[in-house]
């Protein structure tokens, strides 16, 4: 199979743990994309989603799937989205597609989150894949500076501003090996809105998409 046919796999397979009566909080990506039409197919009965992009909220309306406002949620949500990378310990980069912000807004709020992956995204260790960062655009200059500092390689993601109506830099050749401790540094330096580095918060499971069936780690 190929990776978007494994795609489609764990975007069915996800469904099983999605509880009646509960808020979908949904990711973005081509991933999401598969979930979404699965789990409209599937005629599930939720309260409604919150999304993680403008992308995504778009195709969960023309689906006719509700979408609130996170801050007026209260009931308990189930957040299934997928990653650039993650490695053994369940730690991940996302941002890829550039709505890391909202991605750890909700997945710090939700109750369970579940990551859904093709077998290509499981590493040993994290940093083949760019670590995304959304800044403040004034802070570039200042930001760049600090990353070399740590031996990264900043590259501007040209042509792309955030939903919040930030910027985006990739940053290749960061030493990932703690993961923990590069989340923590990063998110110290003022100007940065949100590291794409999802160490410290980490999904309760993660469903793999394998030529053998599906896999899982938690
Ligand atoms: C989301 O899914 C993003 O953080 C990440 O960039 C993307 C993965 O994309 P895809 O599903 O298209 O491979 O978690």
């Amino acid at each position: 199979m190929n990776y978007n046919q494994l795609k489609k796999k764990v975007a069915l397979a996800v469904l099983d743990y999605i509880p009646d009566n509960v808020i979908i909080g949904f990711g973005t990506g081509s991933t999401i994309s598969y979930f979404i039409k699965a789990f409209y197919k599937s005629k599930k009965k939720i309260l409604g989603a919150v999304s993680s992009s403008y992308h995504t909220t778009i195709i969960l309306k023309n689906y006719g799937i509700k979408v609130f406002e996170i801050n007026t949620i209260s009931d308990p949500i189930i957040y299934i989205d997928s990653a650039d990378e993650i490695n053994y310990n369940m730690q991940m980069i996302k941002g890829g597609g550039g709505a890391l912000t909202k991605e750890k807004i909700i997945a710090s709020i939700s109750k369970k989150f579940i990551c859904i992956i093709d077998e290509s995204k499981l590493v040993n260790q994290l940093g083949l894949f760019p670590l995304p960062i959304e800044i403040i655009p004034i802070a570039y200059t200042y930001i760049f500076q600090k990353i070399i500092q740590l031996g990264g390689f900043p590259k501007y993601r040209k042509g792309f501003i955030t939903d919040q109506g930030n910027i985006i830099i990739d940053i290749y050749n960061l030493n990932l090996k703690n993961p923990v401790k590069m989340e923590n540094i990063l998110n110290s330096f003022p100007g940065i809105v949100t590291v794409g580095l999802f160490a410290i918060k980490k999904p309760d499971l993660i469903l793999i998409s394998t030529n053998n069936g599906i896999k899982k780690i938690n």
